[in-house]
This record gives structure tokens, sequence and C-alpha cells, in this order.
């Protein structure tokens, strides 16, 4: 069999037609049955799976043997010809002619009906499953998407440091930790190197782990994500809306045209997704409390907006929503104080259609040096780990924006899943750093 020609991916054989060919495939045991004198065993590998049957006497007796005892999820190598066959799944079938295990596997303890608990413990077996294989593929394209518009938009990838010594989003949140007795945290955002780096590049972005240690156990909180965050020079808080919206857009466009089966095969409703393009809807922070409130909900200007009023706002939608204008006590001290509406600031939200909330949080930076400082005053906001950031507005300092996207909040979002933690292969939640 090692002589045989190099093998061929399982989605080769289903896509161009190779009937009657010689094909090897490599992959593992999707399911098996067996009657007396023939096996049928769907191999499964990176792209798809295939039904192969093996029958006694069309192989050495030692292959049959081979085929008989390989159990779900044993590695295999296996040669035969190709014919059509339409019971089985993809429409094709290897008829076997060898059949080797590579490695054989011991009872498998994912089984059809799992508890969440027992499937989240066996992590590192279950993202074997085609659903996790999907998610992981559609998540790759949708960064693909996004590197590559960045990359048509002069934006500059850069990689800012995970040890932190200063709170991005607020102390609330930091991971601690002893840093050669020195206490230092994970980083949160890139956000304020990112600014730094401007000031070379202009344009900037980075895709980097973050860490909250939020004791939130909700579907849309992880305490370690991947966040996809932009800052741009001479951008006010309109262009930088601009700029989500069309960043977006390109992440929905390569996912539906490059992951239209994988999408099909979590059953995810693509035609929401088809109408998600530019301009998405703008609403005042303010204009979305009246109408909250006008649908019972017992909301009070000046606080964030939670997750079942967000879902209120964007349930009966399909393109994204910005919410603008916050007022200033929910948000951060860096953003740009709107001088038309002096309570609020040039910020937005955008928050993902068909109920599934924030994705990304943006705005305008205050360039104003006696605002910053007045603001971390007020906070009790310690200014000695800051002051390199309070430089970046001592030298040569411009109007700028930028924003940060949870890149699994996008994934949960696309692929319609009800929990983050679906959008990540090992979750780190509240819960669970194992496996
Ligand atoms: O806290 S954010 O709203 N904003 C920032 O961190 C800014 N400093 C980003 C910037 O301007 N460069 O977080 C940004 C996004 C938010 O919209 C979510 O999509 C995501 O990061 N996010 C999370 N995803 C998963 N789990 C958790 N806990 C989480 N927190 C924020």
């Amino acid at each position: 069999m090692d002589s045989m020609n190099s093998p061929v991916q399982i989605a080769q054989i289903i896509s161009s037609s190779m009937i009657e060919r010689e094909v090897k495939v490599r992959g593992w045991v999707y399911r098996t049955r067996s009657s007396g004198s023939i096996v049928f065993a769907v191999i499964r590998d990176s792209t798809g799976i295939i039904q192969v049957t093996a029958k006694k006497g069309n192989l050495p007796d030692s292959d049959f043997e081979n085929a008989l005892s390989a159990s779900i999820e044993s590695s295999v190598v296996v040669a035969g010809k190709v014919h059509e066959d339409r019971r089985a799944p993809g429409g094709y079938e290897i008829r076997a002619s060898g059949f080797k295990i590579e490695g054989t596997a011991a009872a498998f303890p994912i089984t059809e009906y799992q508890s969440e608990e027992l499937l989240l413990d066996n992590r590192h077996l279950w993202i074997r499953s085609r659903e996790q294989n999907a998610v992981m593929k559609i998540k790759a394209t949708a960064m693909e998407g996004a590197r590559e518009w960045l990359k048509t938009n002069d934006f500059t990838e850069v990689t800012p440091p995970i040890f932190t010594t200063n709170a991005c989003e607020g102390g609330g949140t930091l991971f601690k930790l002893d840093y050669f007795g020195k206490e230092a945290y994970l980083s949160q955002s890139a956000q304020m190197y990112l600014e730094a780096l401007i000031f070379t590049l202009e344009r900037v972005y980075s895709l980097t782990p973050s860490f909250r240690a939020e004791k939130s156990r909700t579907p849309r909180h992880l305490t370690e994500y991947w966040h996809l965050e932009l800052e741009e020079a001479w951008v006010e808080n309109e262009g930088n809306m601009e700029i989500q919206e069309r960043l977006v857009t390109a992440m929905v466009e390569r996912v539906l045209t490059e992951r239209k089966d994988e999408l099909g095969l979590i059953k995810r409703d693509m035609e929401p997704l088809k109408s998600v393009t530019p301009p998405f809807k703008r609403l005042r922070y303010f204009q979305a409390i009246d109408s909250l409130k006008s649908q019972g909900f017992e909301i009070e200007y000046g606080c964030d907006l939670g997750a079942s009023e967000e879902r209120a706002m964007t349930s009966g939608e399909t393109v994204p929503l910005f919410i603008t204008n916050y007022p200033k006590e929910c948000k951060a001290f860096y953003m740009k104080e709107d001088p038309e509406d002096p309570r609020t600031y040039k910020c937005a939200d955008l928050l993902a259609p068909e109920g599934h909330g924030e994705i990304i949080g943006g705005s305008e930076r205050e360039t104003d040096l006696s605002k910053l400082i007045e603001r971390m005053d007020a906070q009790g906001i310690q200014k000695g780990p800051y002051e390199w950031y309070l430089d970046l507005r001592r030298y040569g300092s411009v109007p700028h924006s930028g924003f940060g996207m949870g890149l699994e909040r996008v994934v949960r979002w696309i692929c319609g899943f009800e929990h983050i933690r679906d959008a990540m292969p090992f979750p780190r939640t509240v819960a669970r750093t194992y496996p």
C-alpha cells in the first residue's frame, strides 16, 4: 500500500469526479458497522467524511481483520477505488483494497448524547467533531477576511505586549500576577500601545489574547478571548464607525463565500448574514434608552446596557447597530468628550443583530491632556503608571480613534450560537481552565 499514489483529501474525492480512480486516504474512524463479511466504516479527515466498504476477499485477510476491529477514532490509512453510491454520505464510497491501522483508539468517551459538562471535560477530544471542525474553519476564514481587508486599507499589524502595569479598562477586571516581586497584569486591551504606535505607523492593528477577570457567568463572557484592535491617526468617531462597518462586512462576506458548507453543517440560516452591508444603523444612547423604556424596560440614563437590553435592541434586526454617545459615567476615561453634547463621549458600541449584542467597543480618543488628567484624578486613577500614555498627548498629538472587536463574539453571531464557548476550542471561563 505504501507504494501507492500519495494520499488525497476526502473533500477532493467528493468535489472532483474521481470515480474508478485508485486513491489512498488517511483519517480517523467516524462510525463503523459490519455484517459478517463486509465492513462499512465512515472515515473522516480534516476536510470531510467518506464511506469505506471492506469486503472479505477484496483485500488481504489481515487488512480485512483491521477493518473489522478498527474502533471509533482509530487512525487509519485506507486504499481503494472510488465508486458512486447515492446512499453513502457525500454520494461516494471507497471499496477498500487495503486497510491499515495507524493508532488504535480505546473506547471513546464521547458518544451521541452527552451532557455539556462531559463534553467540556473532554474538549480535547470533542474538538474532533464535525461541528467543531466547521466552527474553527469559519473562525479562521473570518480572520483571513479581516486581515485581507486591513492589508488593502493600509493597516500595519503590530505586536503589543501582554504583560502590563496599567489597566486599560479599569482595575475591576484585571488578572494580577507576580512579576519578579512586582505587581503586573495580563492585558485587557492593547489599545494604549496601539495609540503609541500610530505616531510612527498611523494605521495599526493587533490580534492578541485579552484577559478579563470578570466573574460573569454569561453566554458572552470568556476570561481569555482574542481581541482584534485597530487604531487610526487622523480619524474621528464617524470615520472609525465607517471602518468598523466595512471590516465587519468583509469578514461576513468572506465566510459566506468560502464557508457555505460549514455554515450548512452547523445549520446556520445564511439569509440574515447576507443583508450585512454598510451603512449600519446608528442610534444615540439616549434614544436607545427611550426606546427601551417604551418597551417596558426599567432602565435609567447613565448605566451601561445589559445583555437583555442589547438583545431587545437587535433581536428583530439582521444588520448590526451602533449605539453612540454613551454618557461619560458609563465609559473609560480615555474617550473624547463630544463638544456637541459634553455629557457624552464620541464613542460607539457595535451590537450584532439577531439579539447577539455587543461585538465591538470603540471611540475617538481624548487628546486634551488637561481633560485626561482631570478625569483620572476624579476617578482616583494613579497617574504614575500612565505617564508614558500621557506623553502621547505631549509630543505631537493628533486626532485619532480606534476600537476592539471580540473575535469569539463575532464568531458566535456568525455561527448563530447561544454560547460564546462554542467559538473557542479551549474556552476559559470563570469555572474552567481544563483541559
Ligand atoms: O472593553 S471593551 O469594550 N473595549 C476595549 O477593551 C477597548 N480598549 C478596545 C479598543 O478600543 N482598542 O472590549 C472590546 C470588545 C467588546 O466589544 C467585546 O466584543 C470583547 O472585546 N470583550 C469580550 N469578549 C469575550 N469575553 C469577554 N469577557 C469580553 N470583554 C470584552
